[in-house]
């Protein structure tokens, strides 16, 4: 069965990735595109300043944009892709839901909202069944699952190994070197922010350490708890162009050891979803990789790296990477579609 999506917000970076990652998905196929009213009317070639690096597939580029509405998508529809700003995804996003559309969204509005799942299928595809609880609550015959932000999927994934293999984490240090693409458009052309780094982003640091706990809760059937695990975060912007690096320490409850840690992550298991890589988490003993350049596209830019997995006076301390805008955003976005259908949302 294929099943007919569209793209909200598909003249942005994630918009555009989301297009890219669509395309030639074997269960979706691209029915609606929608943006900004100033672009609604419009063939999407002449708004989307494309920028991804593979051609604008030329289908696409002859579809007619519409505005953001529920009454300008075609009825055979079913599921909406997300990447809008937060402020207008806050306004948007509910419509579409109680007009009966399920959405996957990447924008963060809503990400902590007890009736709304945050998912990273391989680490708590359970938690979709929060639907259950908001359509409940909310009287919608839609739905609404969020990803997280690209530098907690960066991370938590890791986190998620060790849990699964029985270590009770009790605290957690993250720092992170973000790529310019993490901030759309706007950050790709300041590059000019070459010879330099930029020690914050926006509302970060918060996102990593409640996202974090959220995604490694349990959900019994009616409630969420989220996880007891200590988060602090440190976020910083670095020239790089896609790619987010991330320097983890951890403090477990047992004792932890590289080797333990390293089996445990190489161990990790993919799902059985066209989107989801397989290993998920790729573990270098050379202690320089994790590199973006060289290690975001590996598993077509859906896989963890994990390097330099060492002791530390902390605890035990390793790096982490994944493609900030493909596993990190649009990917996250597409494999969350795709569990929503593997569980017959759709
Ligand atoms: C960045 N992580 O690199 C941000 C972008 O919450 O989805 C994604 C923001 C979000 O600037």
């Amino acid at each position: 069965m294929t099943v007919q999506v569209g793209v909200l917000g598909a003249t942005g970076a994630v918009g555009q990735r989301l297009i890219q990652l669509l395309e030639p998905h074997p269960d979706f196929e691209i029915a609606a595109l929608t943006a900004s009213d100033s672009s609604a009317g419009h063939a999407y070639r002449d708004v989307a300043k494309w920028r991804v690096d593979t051609p604008i597939p030329a289908e696409i580029a002859e579809m007619t944009v519409h505005a953001t509405t529920p009454e300008a998508i075609p009825d055979d529809v079913d599921l909406l892709f997300s990447s809008l700003p937060s402020s207008v995804g806050a306004k948007v996003e509910p419509p579409f839901c109680e007009a009966g559309y399920v959405v996957s969204s990447n924008s963060s509005n809503s990400r902590m909202a007890e009736d709304v799942p945050l998912v990273i299928p391989e680490v708590n595809a359970e938690h979709l069944d929060l639907l259950e609880v908001q359509r409940d609550e909310r009287g919608w015959d839609g739905a609404l699952v969020k990803n997280p932000n690209c530098s907690t999927i960066t991370f938590v994934p890791t986190l998620a190994a060790l849990a699964a293999a029985g270590f009770t984490l009790e605290e957690v240090h993250v720092a992170t070197l973000q790529a310019v693409s993490g901030a759309g458009y706007d950050g790709v052309s300041s590059m000019e922010i070459i010879d330099n780094a930029i020690p914050h982003i926006g509302s970060e640091e918060e996102k990593l350490e409640t996202e974090s706990r959220k995604l490694l809760g349990t959900f019994d059937g009616a409630e969420l708890t989220h996880d007891g695990v200590e988060v602090a975060a440190s976020c910083n912007r670095i020239p790089t162009l896609d790619g987010h690096l991330e320097n983890v320490w951890v403090e477990a409850e047992e004792e932890l050891t590289p080797a333990d840690a390293a089996d445990a992550m190489a161990e990790f298991p993919a799902l059985d979803l066209p989107s989801s890589p397989d290993p998920l988490i790729h573990v270098f003993e050379d202690p320089s990789r994790p590199q973006p350049r060289l290690d975001r596209n590996l598993g077509d830019g859906m896989a963890i790296a994990a390097g330099g997995i060492r002791e530390s006076t902390f605890g035990l301390q390793y790096n982490c990477l994944a493609h900030n805008t493909i596993r990190g955003a649009a990917g996250a976005s597409v494999l969350n579609g795709e569990l929503l259908l593997e569980n017959g949302y759709l």
